[in-house]
């Protein structure tokens, strides 16, 4: 018989993109999604599966909602990747990110004790708990230093993992994600933000810089399509466990920017210092980049990079976009995109 997986943050980048590969698996896909009123199966129907999967209203904060969903389907897999995922607006909303992010989690993992206690579970934990980092590279054994509600909110769910493994039994997993990047990414997120608008800037649509927040914080930015990969191979393990999933490079947010800009021939050159620096493109003199206070966050995860060689040994897991792919791949698409 089929497996069955049940991906809640159905709409998200990476619900879109596990779902496809679970499909070409033949599993059968339930897909969990918040109603709203405007469409958000857009990722869905890029990538040609929005008929495959059976599509199920869901809400992380409605405990009766979850518990009648598990006991339904009793789902082979679930992966939750649910979640109020922006950094950024974790400072304005603090009570909610905590309830979605850290309390969902909870409320998923009672319902699977009490329902369904043989599915397998994916929680989707995040290099964000690093913060501050005291260690690089960071790997599954670096002490945690949250720096933002979100982050706090899911290291609490980072640990539920762990503890419903050890206490209950239950086949939880946790994946430590590094930043995941694609052109299905949402447009909030700093890489998108600079590929679509750069795109528009090439193609005359616009004529406004692109503001922007810090620009020196560092990333280890893979490709989402490889990432869900991963995601299921933890549950395919023997064992449940905690994996660092990243690249293992670590780039700023300044040379994004750069590698993008071949791809619009903007050559950019940088003038003045923190809240007055601008990006001016050397050819044309036009102010491409402005940094804007606005965008700065009240505390900064400076550098992230990972080291995910548990992945590679125990489940045979490689990244295989690199950082150059990666952007090419990112404004290719929104200089397409934009132009139609
Ligand atoms: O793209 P970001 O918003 O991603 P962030 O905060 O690293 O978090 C993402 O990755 C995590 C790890 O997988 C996830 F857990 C999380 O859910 C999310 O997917 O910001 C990246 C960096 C930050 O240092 C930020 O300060 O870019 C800097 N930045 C500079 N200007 C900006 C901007 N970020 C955004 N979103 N917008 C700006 O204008």
């Amino acid at each position: 018989m089929n497996k069955s997986a049940m991906i809640s943050g159905i709409t998200g980048q990476d619900g879109g993109y596990l779902a496809k590969f679970l499909l070409q698996k033949n599993y059968t896909v339930y897909g969990l999604y918040r109603r709203a009123s405007n469409d958000t199966f857009f990722r869905l129907k890029e990538h040609e599966i929005f008929d495959k999967i059976t599509l199920l209203d869901f809400d992380l904060l409605e405990f009766t909602n979850i518990c009648r969903v598990i006991r339904k389907y009793q789902p082979d897999e679930f992966y939750n990747l649910a979640a109020q995922s922006f950094v950024s607006a974790s400072w304005e909303e603090p009570l909610y990110t905590t309830q979605a992010d850290g309390m969902g989690v909870l409320y998923l993992l009672e319902a699977i004790r009490e329902f369904s206690p043989k599915t397998k579970f994916y929680q989707a934990s995040t290099s964000e708990m690093f913060g501050k980092a005291v260690e690089i590279p960071q790997t599954e054994k670096t002490p945690f230093y949250p720096r933002s509600p979100y982050a706090v909110a899911k290291l609490m769910a980072h640990w539920a993992c762990v503890n419903y493994r050890e206490s209950f039994n239950i086949f939880s997993c946790s994946g430590i994600l590094f930043n995941h990047e694609s052109p299905m990414r949402g447009e909030e997120f700093v890489t998108r933000k600079i590929t679509l608008h750069l795109a528009k800037l090439y193609n005359k649509l616009t004529d406004a810089p692109l503001k922007l927040g810090n620009l020196d914080s560092k990333r280890d930015w893979g490709f989402a399509g490889d990432y869900v990969e991963m995601m299921w191979k933890m549950l395919q393990n023997d064992n449940p466990d905690n994996y660092v999933i990243a690249t293992g490079e670590t780039h700023s947010i300044r040379d994004f920017i750069h590698e993008v800009s071949r791809y619009c021939n903007f050559d950019i050159e940088w003038q003045g210092n923190n809240e007055n620096e601008k990006g001016i493109d050397k050819k044309s003199g036009k102010t491409i980049i402005m940094v804007d206070k606005q965008f700065f966050r009240p505390a900064e995860v400076d550098l992230l990079i990972g080291n995910a060689v548990k992945a590679k040994e125990i489940l045979s897991w490689e990244p295989k976009v690199k950082f150059n792919d990666l952007c090419k791949m990112m404004i290719l698409h929104d200089i397409d995109k934009t132009r139609k």
